[in-house]
């Protein structure tokens, strides 16, 4: 990897870092509504999946987005007038929290029903095998969607037709307040693409250098036409599930654990002990960060709100 993109892919993870902390303090002020889900923790996940990613891939996600909006390209202040239910957001501040979404950058959202995009992954994947185009579907979702019936039904329909799909299970370990143990009758979340015949593995997705090689890798195959692949990808989330979550069910002491595994801290550290990129460099894209986040702010908050006849556009599309 060549120094300006190691140090784009560390300035887009400490965006993302800064968005979540500021969306937190503006949720907390009222100043969002609906729910909230944070990404903090899992920015390595999105951030080196997408980096692999061919510019015509497809990415669609669940309610956990902004991360995965940001490593598309939507700019953070365009993501946190979103937030902010404003007329400048990328689904014109009528999607919120997680709805996010822009199909130019060949992000298909945001969707807040688990499991609920699989199928639509499937169905992406399948127009571009019967349109003979060269793309890869990228499908993220959480442990607790793979305990879903729309999982089921993607991935298996999803080797019966040799799609063009990358299944990413993002696994932060708990559903909501309900951890894998008491949810899900296999341990590791890859095991489920056993019973459907899909290659897969496992990968530590606090380390983005792991990420991408996992990805990579993967992706090449995929687009050779050698069918879906699974990537079970072992993260943590360090806030609650959503906001006001009083995280009853995991103790202070396991969640201090995996915050000593920051993915931003590992990505540093390997930064600088591989000399790709010093500490006062990486000083310094933080220092941008904290910037563009500033300026994300007030371009949301200065922004108007959607006009009342927005209620009735975008309802159908013309496809
Ligand atoms: C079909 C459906 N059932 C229940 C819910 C309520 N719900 C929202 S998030 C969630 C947990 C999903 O956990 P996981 O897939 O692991 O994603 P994570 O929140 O950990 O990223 C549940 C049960 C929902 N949104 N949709
Ligand atoms: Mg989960």
């Amino acid at each position: 990897m060549d120094k300006r993109e190691a140090l784009g892919l560390y300035y887009q993870m400490v965006v993302i870092r800064h968005v979540e902390e500021r969306s937190a303090e503006l949720y907390q002020q009222g100043k969002i509504g609906g729910f909230l889900h944070l990404y903090i923790g899992q920015e390595a996940v999105s951030t080196g999946l997408i980096s692999c990613r061919d510019p015509n891939d497809r990415v669609i996600t669940a309610y956990r987005d902004h991360g995965v909006a940001i490593n598309c390209g939507i700019p953070a202040k365009v993501v946190m007038a979103e937030l902010l239910g404003k007329a400048t957001g990328c689904s014109k501040g009528k999607g919120g929290s997680m709805h996010m979404a822009d199909v130019e950058k060949r992000f298909y959202g945001g969707h807040a029903i688990v499991g609920s995009h699989m199928p639509l992954a499937a169905g992406l994947a399948l127009g571009d095998l019967y349109q003979g185009n060269p793309n890869v579907t990228i499908c993220m979702f959480g442990d607790g969607a793979t305990n879903i019936g729309y999982f089921h039904e993607a991935v298996n329909l999803s080797k019966v037709w040799n799609l063009p799909v990358l299944w990413v299970c993002e696994n932060n370990q708990y559903g909501m307040g309900t951890s894998i143990e008491r949810a899900s009758a296999v341990e590791e979340m890859r095991q489920k693409a056993e019973g459907y015949l899909i290659p897969n593995s496992r990968v530590d997705g606090m380390n983005i250098m792991e990420v991408r090689k996992a990805a990579g890798e993967v992706l090449a195959s995929i687009r050779e036409g050698k069918g879906p692949y699974f990537l079970e990808v072992l993260t943590y989330r360090f806030r609650g599930h959503s906001m006001g979550d009083p995280e009853r069910y995991r103790k202070a002491e396991e969640v201090h654990q995996w915050q000593e595994n920051d993915p931003i801290g590992i990505f540093r550290r390997y930064l600088i002990s591989h000399e790709i990129a010093s500490e006062e460099e990486l000083n310094e894209q933080d220092n941008k960060a904290v910037a563009e986040v500033k300026e994300a702010v007030d371009f949301a908050e200065s922004s108007p709100e959607p006009a009342p006849e927005e209620l009735y556009q975008d309802v159908y599309v013309d496809a």
